[in-house]
């Protein structure tokens, strides 16, 4: 049986953007991808002397296990070029999967619910957006609550829709 999986995308080197838009388009390896939020535009959190970032969630319907996924969500950072360095560092493409149906997993190298989902706007803004109903499952709060419970001073905007002239 497939699962709904929830991935949140960040990017804060080179054309973010379109790290992102390739990010996504990549993670169809992992599965079929059933909804992308917008693009947000978002400061930085836990390391100020660093660019803005652009941040975007996607749904992705999938058959492979969370191992498997994280796998694949890593290979895609390194396809994208992303070096690892400083934690909260810059980076060209981050893949963090918040969610995996309701599971929950306390494993160092894969914990989720993501640990720090429910306190980033970063996170929340598009996923509210994209997922309003989607449960986190120890919190027992939808998308749509955490976010609007949420006290994170950080600047996130929605990016304009590109609008594709005929
Ligand atoms: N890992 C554990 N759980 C997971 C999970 N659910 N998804 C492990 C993905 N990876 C998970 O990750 C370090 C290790 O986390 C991996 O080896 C994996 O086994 P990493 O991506 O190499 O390192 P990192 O991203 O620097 O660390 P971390 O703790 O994952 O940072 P975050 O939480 O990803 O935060 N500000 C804005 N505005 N936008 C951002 O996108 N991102 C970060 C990074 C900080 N500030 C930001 C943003
Ligand atoms: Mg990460």
């Amino acid at each position: 049986m497939p699962v709904i999986a929830y991935i949140g995308i960040g990017s804060n080197i080179g054309d973010a953007a379109a790290n992102c838009r390739k990010a996504i388009e990549l993670l169809s390896e992992a599965g079929r991808v059933v909804g992308v939020s917008s693009l947000y535009h978002t400061e930085p959190v836990g390391r100020h002397e660093q660019d803005d970032f652009i941040n975007a969630v996607a749904v992705l319907e999938t058959d492979r296990s969370p191992g498997e996924l994280l796998n694949v969500c890593q290979a895609i950072e390194d396809r994208l070029g992303r070096k690892r360095g400083l934690r909260w560092g810059p980076r060209t493409a981050d893949l963090d999967i918040l969610l995996y149906g309701d599971l929950v997993s306390a494993q160092p190298e894969l914990t989720i619910p993501h640990p720090q989902m429910a306190l980033r706007k970063f996170v929340l803004a598009p996923l509210a957006e994209i997922a309003p109903d989607a449960m986190h499952p120890l919190l027992c709060r939808t998308a749509s609550q955490l976010y609007r419970e949420l006290k994170d001073p950080h600047t996130v905007i929605k990016c304009r829709q590109e609008t594709k002239t005929p």
